[in-house]
């Protein structure tokens, strides 16, 4: 399996600026790079990658995405007077061009393919390109918003040239539309273009028609475009996580890429004077861990855009930190996505219906039209709207110019990442990586603690009481910070479960998301939040009023339902888990009731963005041996394997699902995906006409 971490950088990309006075341009300038490669440094992170050599690219590596006439233009460009080049400049409008910039431009995308060989030979498993210009708005014969070639578009053309890729995805969460990309690959289907950006109803830079949220691709590339319009801004972490939640992730395991590019700006991180959003650089950490999940963790981030540089240096931290497999930060303060948020999330679904099974049965309502020509809209832009977004409320008190955010917290690493425990035997089928954690049994009082019922008779058993005692070391050496997360098997399911989630309240934290794999919940759940359970099983169970009691009943498809599970996974679990902020996470399983191995395995990956990958794996005695291993990779941050090609998701798990994030979704707001009241009231569309859609 691979393992490592790319870093490619040259300072010779610092070596271009602007010449003459221009204050549009200004922005983009060497010090973006700098700051950002010494933040790597500072903090130790540079030392831990991989630091791969950059090169030039080729003329026909060029020719990938660009014509010949626009190659011999730009190629002029070294040899230019300052005159000539400010006339140059003139033909495109939002660059500037300077006598090193073709060098430069071809060193980054040098960068940006030795990253891609790096990744796809399997030398590393993931890494980062710091590179200028950058390159997302940049077209076949034209450059762009600062872009003179289009690296991503050029990786992506490469990876299917020089490595046979079938299916790549591009994430480009830089705040601006890139063009170039969606231009590029609009009628190719084996190219996956998602983007977000700011748009205000095409106020926003480049005021295209074809950014919005219903260019959905051309011919065969038709739903391999996503546009996701940001028609506000100081859009935050809520919204941004569920548009990944509702509409990327959904979409994106559905394509099943064999590999992931992210063009990388950071400029719709918080501070940014052009994006004028409100996330967090933290948030960058979890969007990279999501992300990493697919395509066996091929994933190449690309720098784009970000001009406060002291947001960059953190948001480009935080994605190689993520990379280089720490656990992100706790996000705390998760809420509801913003109405106009919500607006853009349903467009995108209902758009891409029709092409997504994972959409195909979810309820998108009636279709909005295109937000350019919806009057409804016209009206209300300029308005003051009753529920603003974050960057707005600020801008109300006037605190607008100066934004602040704490620098996100340091996020040590344990320098073993799993613990485990594990009967005579097993504790072969996991790596060597893995600490084998000596275990003292507990006497019968001590395991009483905490216990509903402190008489149980199974507390006499030897066996119960030894891993008990494991389950107890495993969670000291968590809280001590010498293990990050970890793995026992037990001979009792129910009591290890019910003493893990008490010694875990107890000892080092308020929240616990316990989620259960199976019948009959392990515990009993109070009402006073310190526990979340989100249960999978195949048999219905009772109704509840609980928000924190989350049962999921999926049928078997045989032999299970890997689509339905996963779309479960991701629009009710996740939501759920990064709105509740647990400070640990049980997950716990008698034989992987109904869930195949790999689903499993996925989801233990994906649960280690929460909690700071404070995770305890628990499994009954008698589970597999594979169960066991995939378990152990999982939490030692191994690459997931894919999950295929998914199938379509039985309706009945797919309405099982949707019935429990409406319960749900009034006091867990990342579980929307649309504000159906506002929607209700604002289209012009009776309750009748909804009627037959919703539940
Ligand atoms: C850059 C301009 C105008 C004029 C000149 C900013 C980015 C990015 C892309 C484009 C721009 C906008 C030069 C320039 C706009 C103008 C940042 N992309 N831009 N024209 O990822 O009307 O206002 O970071
Ligand atoms: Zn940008």
């Amino acid at each position: 399996m691979a393992s490592g971490t790319a870093l490619l950088y040259d300072e010779e990309m610092t070596r271009y600026q602007l010449l003459w006075d221009y204050p549009a341009c200004k922005i983009e300038s060497p010090e973006r790079l700098t700051v950002s490669h010494e933040a790597l440094q500072t903090t130790g992170l540079s030392g831990r990658c991989v630091s791969l050599p950059v090169r030039q690219a080729t003329e026909d590596e060029i020719l990938l995405a660009h014509s010949q006439e626009y190659l011999e233009s730009v190629k002029k460009t070294p040899s230019m007077s300052l005159e000539e080049l400010v006339t140059f400049t003139q033909q495109y409008g939002d660059v500037y061009f300077h006598p090193n910039i073709y060098h430069c431009a071809k060193l980054a995308i040098g960068a940006t393919l030795q990253l891609v060989d790096a990744v796809m030979t399997g030398k590393v498993r993931n890494g980062m390109a710091l590179v200028r210009p950058p390159g997302h708005h940049s077209q076949r014969s034209l450059a762009s918003g600062f872009c003179v070639f289009n690296n991503v578009a050029i990786a992506a053309l490469y990876a299917k040239k020089h490595f046979n890729v079938r299916r790549v995805l591009i994430v480009d969460w830089d705040i601006h539309h890139g063009q170039g990309l969606q231009y590029c690959f609009e009628e190719d289907s084996e190219v996956l273009y998602f983007s977000w950006h700011r748009y205000e109803h095409q106020r926003f830079w480049p005021n295209l028609r074809e950014s919005d949220f219903d260019a959905v691709g051309k011919g065969k590339g038709a739903g391999f475009n996503i546009n996701l319009p940001w028609n506000k801004v100081g859009m935050g972490n809520s919204d941004y996580l569920s548009v990944f939640f509702h509409v990327l992730l959904p979409i994106a395991y559905e394509f099943n890429p064999e590999l992931v590019l992210v063009s990388a700006g950071f400029d719709s991180a918080i501070g940014d004077p052009e994006g004028h959003m409100c996330a967090t650089p933290d948030i960058f950490g979890h969007l990279t861990h999501l992300l990493m999940s697919l395509a066996s963790g091929r994933l190449c981030a690309i720098l784009e855009g970000g001009y406060n540089l002291t947001s960059l240096a953190q948001s480009v931290c935080q994605t190689v930190q993520t990379l280089l497999g720490d656990p992100p930060s706790r996000i705390s303060g998760l809420s509801s996505p913003c109405q106009s948020a919500l607006e853009s999330i349903h467009c995108v679904r209902g758009a891409h219906q029709q092409y997504w099974t994972c959409l195909k049965y979810a309820d998108v309502g009636p279709q909005l039209e295109a937000s350019t020509k919806c009057p409804r809209l016209e009206g209300v832009i300029g308005e003051a709207d009753e529920e603003g977004t974050q960057a707005e409320e600020a801008q109300k008190e006037g605190e607008i110019k100066e934004i602040a955010w704490p620098e996100p917290p340091s996020r040590m690493a344990p320098p073993v990442r799993t613990g485990v425990v594990l009967p005579t035997g097993l504790e072969d089928h996991v790596p060597a990586s893995c600490l084998r954690v000596t275990t003292i049994p507990l006497t019968s009082t001590e395991a009483a603690k905490g216990l509903s019922d402190p008489a149980d008779p199974k507390l006499k058993d030897d066996k119960v009481l030894q891993s008990l005692g494991g389950v107890s070391s495993l969670l000291e050496k968590i809280e001590k910070k010498e293990v990050r997360n970890g793995l026992a098997v037990v001979p009792d399911l129910s009591l290890a479960v019910a003493f893990g989630v008490q010694q875990a309240l107890t000892s080092f934290t308020d929240r616990v998301l316990l989620v259960f794999l199976g019948s009959n919940p392990p515990i009993e759940l109070q009402e006073d939040g310190r526990v979340m359970l989100i249960q999978f099983c195949c048999t219905e169970q009772l109704e509840t009023k609980s928000k924190f009691y989350i049962p999921v009943c999926l049928k078997k498809q045989s032999p299970s339902d890997v689509p339905g599970f996963l779309y479960a996974v991701l629009t009710l679990l996740l939501p759920l888990a990064y709105g509740y902020d647990p400070g640990m996470i049980l997950a716990a399983t008698r034989e992987r009731d109904g869930v195949g191995l790999a689903a499993w395995a996925q989801l233990i990956g994906l649960l280690q963005g929460l909690a700071q990958g404070h995770t305890l794996a628990l499994l009954l005695q008698g589970a597999e041996e594979v169960t066991v291993k995939a378990t152990a990779a999982s939490l030692l941050g191994e690459p997931t394997p894919t999950l295929g090609p998914l199938g379509v998701p039985l309706l009945e798990n797919v309405k099982a699902v949707e019935k429990q994030r409406q319960r749900l979704q009034a006091h867990w707001g990342l579980l929307k995906a649309a504000d159906e009241d506002h929607l209700r009231a604002t289209c012009g569309h009776t309750e009748d006409e909804y009627s037959g859609v919703l539940p």
